[in-house]
């Protein structure tokens, strides 16, 4: 294995990505607990992302969801942002809520509901003008209920036509990703439910076009870490939305559930070139608190990326090598298990202290009275949107 003084110039290159509505109230369709502190406003979220990444030096950047996070000028939102000293990230559409999209927003058999789902990603890169946003991500909640309902092939075909009119639009220095998921809120057939199908789309659009790979979008026992290596492999993995899950799109800290399933991915992330200097993957947080507090829930969350990283930068990759060369199966599996049962967790918190951070930044905000304060201050928080 790796020592971890030959790790910590690479560990600097972790940036995490957090999204805006992670700090708002969300819960599931039974139920959204209002907790105390919940931001009031945009500014008020971007503020807790600033937060987290006070704490952490982990989280630079923060995504936004519109219409969640429509402001009036955006311009005074980015430079509040980097005041505090944060970065306005990745711009995600919405296409999911409004009573027109029921059948179809890109993909509706209805020119007039397609040219306004197409207007709403126009006002999205306006958006990005704005912030100096790089990314514009789409999910889209297409799909149908009952076999018979759509020509899926025609949906495609729609589909293809929407995201060019919307690729067109973006600036050179501009991507789009798009997000794939199995199924929800369709549960016959979803008309992006797979990285074969993202890759597909995003391919015929061009260079700048690329697929989100959301941890929590596949069937259960599918192979992430496998598709993370073909994407990077075709050069088509923009970015990830990173949660963790126990059943469906459970939208849980990263790490929670399954930390050796992290692990394998960012193992994969370093050895195909997607993690540091020369990689645009960006790795972002998709993820809702629903019971535990939103700030500790994400500062928890990219803690458990950069312990996870840690472990796969500490893998001996030379030495598997030699051993996958070899044919060695049990020496290959022993020299891929070491670095992920090394706890980190000490030498990163001397790592952080180097660098001017709270060694433990969970005890470190717990400590501040940051949270009792915005509790006092904040009187009648905003929904993250779900609701
Ligand atoms: C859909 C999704 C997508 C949305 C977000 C709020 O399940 O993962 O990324 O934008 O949740
Ligand atoms: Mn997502
Ligand atoms: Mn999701």
């Amino acid at each position: 294995m790796r020592a971890f003084a030959d790790i910590t110039e690479a560990l600097s290159a972790l940036a995490v990505e957090v999204p805006s509505w992670a700090y708002g109230n969300s819960g599931t369709r039974f139920k959204v607990f209002g907790s105390p502190g919940t931001p009031r406003t945009v500014e008020e979220k971007v503020a807790d992302a600033a937060t987290v990444h006070r704490f952490t030096g982990l989280a630079p950047s923060v995504a936004l969801h519109i219409p969640w996070d429509l402001v009036d000028d955006f311009g005074a939102l980015r430079r509040n942002a980097e005041d505090l000293g944060v970065r306005i990230g990745t711009i995600n559409s919405n296409t999911f809520q409004d009573d027109d999209y029921k059948l179809g927003a890109l993909t509706h058999t209805d020119p007039k509901i397609r040219q306004k789902a197409i207007d709403h990603h126009f006002e999205c890169i306006d958006v990005m003008h704005a912030t100096g946003s790089r990314d514009l991500k789409i999910w889209l909640a297409e799909g149908t209920n009952y076999p018979g309902q759509g020509d899926l092939r025609a949906r495609q075909d729609r589909l293809h036509e929407g995201l060019s009119t919307i690729y067109d639009r973006l600036a050179d220095d501009q991507r789009l990703v798009l997000e794939y998921k199995f199924f929800e809120p369709a549960f016959y057939h979803t008309d992006v439910p797979d990285w074969g199908t993202s890759y597909v789309q995003v391919a015929a659009l061009g260079e700048r076009a690329m697929v989100c790979l959301d941890t929590g979008h596949h069937a259960p026992g599918t192979n992430i870490e496998f598709i993370v290596a073909q994407l990077l492999r075709l050069g088509k993995l923009g970015s990830f939305d990173f949660n963790s899950r126990f059943y469906a799109d459970d939208d849980l800290i990263v790490g929670a559930a399954d930390p050796y399933q992290l692990y394998r991915i960012l193992v994969e992330v370093v050895r195909g070139g997607g993690y540091g200097p020369g990689s645009d993957v960006a790795l972002m947080l998709d993820q809702c608190h629903n019971i535990e507090k939103k700030i500790p829930g994400q500062i928890r969350s990219v803690l458990n990326v950069q312990e996870m990283l840690a472990r796969a930068l500490l893998l001996d990759r030379e030495a598997l090598a030699a051993a996958q060369e070899e044919g060695d199966v049990l020496l290959a599996n022993e020299i891929f298990m070491d670095a992920f049962y090394t706890d980190v967790r000490a030498d990163l918190a001397h790592w952080r202290e180097e660098r001017g951070l709270p060694g433990d930044p969970m005890r470190a905000y717990v400590g501040s009275g940051h949270q009792e304060r915005i509790e006092d201050e904040r009187v009648g928080g905003t929904q993250a949107g779900w609701g």
